[in-house]
């Protein structure tokens, strides 16, 4: 048996290390806590220790698996028993200390073993999970789909293809909230604002939004902004405005709310522009929420560009959530290259999506969150090439 040993202060150094030497299946078949050596520094904190090896080396080993249950536990037992009773308050923080450092390695090592070494799935189940880790949902959630699907789907099941693309479909579509399709009432007009950060896309889906008869281009839109910030931005809604025959206010005090929705009253929607909210503008969130608390709209809908990272889209649902935003709407997707990842968003902000828009043009460029929408970004995604090239080939 061929075993090295690795040591690090933190198992999850330690397991890091493990898996750059050894690869992504080593075997880990010791760990324990080892003091410096002698001529070290007295302050210096244990290590821990792990002796691991590749599967080829300990083949025959790893048919007794739980004799490395014991041999953990014995290190654990013993050095409980070698341990005087805790005497001063400085102890019993180390000791709690302690027990945090073993409960966090202990669930590193549950993850280790959990999503590290999979079992060898049916073939028509690893290659859906191929395609969702490569679309990029996050590989965790991924893995425990997949091992839903092995405990819930039956062995017909688990080798068609249809089948478990049918209950992944079905797992994934369940987890995001279906869209609330709220009546257009002819004596109240419908009040749907758009926030998010500077350059998402929230005007240009305004102007889809009034304008595509897939929205409510068919409907009597009325137009509020209190981006009020740059005169680029009044001038290019209101040029909008005009051609397309919206009425407008522009609101510079929150004084001037009521005045703009009484002279609205008549519209069936009335579609709210904000100003771009960076992460660092605290003030320009907070001016944006009293306005938005004065025109009380019933949807607030946070516009991401899905070209960005899914860990800042995420971060910006958690802070926009200040605005009480009710769905998400995602632009630029004819300019992203894979989209498995806005799942994750999806599912961290459990937001309904209002909009997908995946074009600059005013029509035909904005459309509902479907169920193929689903199947394209995670499932059915053999090569990443932008959703545009895809529809094009497809026409071909
Ligand atoms: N390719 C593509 N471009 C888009 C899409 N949506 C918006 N854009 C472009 O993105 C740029 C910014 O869009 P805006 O609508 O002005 O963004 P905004 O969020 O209103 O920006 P601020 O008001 O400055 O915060 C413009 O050049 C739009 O044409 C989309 O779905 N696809
Ligand atoms: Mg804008």
């Amino acid at each position: 048996m061929k075993t090295s040993k690795f040591s690090a202060p933190t198992m999850r150094e330690v397991l890091a290390k493990v898996k750059a030497e050894l690869g992504e299946d080593a075997v880990i078949l010791k760990s324990e806590k080892v003091k410096p050596d002698k001529g070290m520094n007295f302050l210096k904190k244990e290590m821990i220790e792990v002796t691991a090896a590749r599967p080829e080396d300990v083949k025959e080993e790893l048919q007794s698996g739980p004799e490395f249950a014991e041999t953990l536990d014995k290190t654990i037992t013993s050095e409980v028993e070698n341990r005087r009773a805790p005497r001063t308050n400085y102890e019993i923080a180390l000791l709690k200390d302690e027990v945090n450092r073993l409960r966090e390695d202990l669930g590193v090592i549950g993850k280790h073993f959990k999503y590290s070494n999979l079992p060898s799935m049916p073939l028509e189940l690893t290659r859906l999970w191929e395609n969702m880790t490569k679309s990029g949902v996050e590989s965790e959630w991924a893995t425990d789909l997949a091992q839903d699907a092995l405990v819930n789907l039956d062995a017909n099941e688990l080798i068609s293809a249809d089948a478990i693309e049918n209950y992944m479909l079905n797992q994934l579509s369940g987890l995001i909230p279906p869209p609330v399709n709220r009546p257009i009432r002819r004596r109240k007009p419908l009040k749907i604002a758009l926030v998010g950060s500077p350059g998402a896309g929230k005007t240009t889906t305004l102007q889809k939004m009034a304008a595509d008869p897939a929205a409510y281009g068919k409907r009597k839109v009325g137009i509020i902004t209190f981006d009020t910030h740059r005169m680029a931005a009044i001038e290019q809604i209101r040029t909008f405005a005009r051609v397309s025959g919206s009425p407008i206010e522009v609101v510079y005090q929150p004084e001037q709310v009521t005045e703009a929705l009484n002279r609205l009253a008549d519209c069936e929607i009335i579609l709210i522009d904000t100003a771009g909210i960076a992460l660092s503008e605290t003030k320009k969130l907070e001016q944006t929420k009293a306005f938005l608390e004065l025109l009380d709209p019933d949807e607030v809908h946070l516009v991401l560009n899905a070209c960005v990272r899914d860990e800042d889209l995420i971060f910006s649902c958690k802070r926009m959530q200040e605005l009480s935003v009710s769905h998400l709407t995602f632009t630029r997707l004819d300019e992203a290259l894979k989209q498995g990842y806005l799942m994750n968003v999806m599912r961290a902000a459990a937001k309904p999506v209002a909009w997908l828009c995946d074009g600059q043009s005013f029509k035909g460029n904005i459309r509902r969150f479907n169920r193929k929408d689903l199947q394209n970004w995670v499932l059915s995604h053999p090569e990443f090439i932008p959703a545009a090239r895809r529809a094009e080939t497809a026409t071909i």
